[in-house]
């Protein structure tokens, strides 16, 4: 994968422990042999790295960031300042009751500068802010909202900036491809640059199913991020299959699978028509990203192989999921050669054009 985008982008994997450390010595080689950047999927978010006010644990986090660099990789951070998977104690004290807004600066000020610090010069670019939006476009009513106030973003940002002057800084969130949440992104990006605030680039996470987004949505949203001055990465792609069990965006129904096996069909292997299908799915996608590979550094997979992927877990509990480009058996799947073949098309298509101006130089002298 790495080879074949060389000329495009990055092409990069969010990994578990065991990947990491070596632990699944079969998926940390794959991860090595194709993939050219890497994400924490969750060594290095507030409740795994800082789990205690006066404690943090960076051993997880330190692992992460060696294997990256033993392997000539671009590291990524992920995620500073998001309503979930961060400790009550941040925003609550001993008696249960909100911190104030100083208060709750003051502790993610700490946090930045602890993480951001330790990584400096390591990390190339951080994902500041995860998931602020609503689904109607407005700043989600989280914690950080409803305590410190909407500057809450600018803050985190001017923080991150100020730990480690040369890291990329990005705003990173799901379902921006469409809709009211695009527009939404494209108010909040001018609100940050209006404020003086370098965002490096947006994340279009792109968790995808076998019908949304629409690849001409995907075109159009890049687009117009990248108008605003910003480059435009996708970082958390997958593509469900699985029947949606009526879940909204961002909603986690909790279903355990046993309560409704037509939640989950393909317990036995996907069929041959699902797995073609996702395979011209994740080409359509392709497609698109390498049409904009001027403004993109990265492309990169939530997740390495099908067995390792939280969709098996969401919005179901316990279900058998096949999202990623490898099988449960790290065995490259259809859509990973459908993948490879965009990339050569994409290769083959500029070959040509190159041919066409050259001979057309040719022609002129
Ligand atoms: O993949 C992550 C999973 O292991 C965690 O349990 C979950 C907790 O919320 O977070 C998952 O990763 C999320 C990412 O950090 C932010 N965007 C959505 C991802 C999928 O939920």
């Amino acid at each position: 994968l790495k080879d074949a985008f060389k000329a495009d982008f990055l092409v990069g994997a969010a990994l578990n422990e065991s990947q990491f450390t070596g632990s699944n010595a079969v998926e940390a080689a794959l991860v090595k042999a194709q993939f050219d950047s890497i994400s924490p999927e969750n060594a290095l978010k507030w409740e795994n790295v800082h789990p205690e006010p006066d404690h943090y644990n960076f051993g997880p986090a330190d692992r992460y960031v060696k294997f990256g660099e033993a392997n000539h990789m671009v590291i990524i951070g992920h995620a500073l300042v998001w309503h979930e998977q961060t400790p009550a104690w941040v925003f609550q004290d001993q008696n249960g009751r909100p911190v104030d807004r100083a208060t709750l600066l003051n502790c993610m000020s700490n946090h930045i500068f602890t993480v951001v610090g330790r990584y400096k010069g390591r990390i190339k670019g951080w994902d500041v802010v995860n998931e602020a939006l609503a689904a109607d476009g407005s700043l989600r009513q989280s914690p950080w909202f409803k305590i410190i106030g909407p500057d809450y973003l600018v803050k985190a940002y001017q923080l991150a900036h100020a730990a480690d002057p040369a890291a990329e800084l990005y705003y990173n969130d799901y379902a921006i491809e469409d809709g009211p949440k695009r527009q939404g992104l494209i108010r909040l990006i001018r609100q940050l640059q209006a404020a003086g605030i370098h965002l490096t680039a947006v994340g279009i996470q792109e968790h995808a199913n076998l019908n949304w987004p629409t690849p001409q949505a995907v075109d159009e949203a890049i687009t117009m991020f990248h108008r605003l001055g910003v480059k435009v990465n996708i970082t958390e792609l997958d593509i469900n299959v699985l029947p949606d069990a009526g879940a909204g965006n961002g909603a986690d129904v909790g279903l355990n699978v046993a309560s409704d096996p037509a939640l989950n069909p393909y317990t036995n292997g996907l069929p041959a028509s699902v797995q073609q299908a996702l395979a011209r799915r994740y080409a359509e996608l392709f497609a698109v990203y390498v049409k904009h590979h001027a403004d993109m550094e990265r492309v990169t997979f939530w997740g390495v192989t099908d067995a390792g992927s939280w969709l098996n877990d969401w919005p179901v509990r316990g279900r058998t999921n096949y999202p990623l480009l490898f099988d449960r058996a790290s065995q490259p799947k259809p859509a990973f050669i459908s993948v490879l073949e965009t990339a050569g098309q994409a290769k083959a298509a500029r070959h040509q054009a190159a041919g066409a101006s050259a001979s057309l130089t040719g022609t002129a002298q």
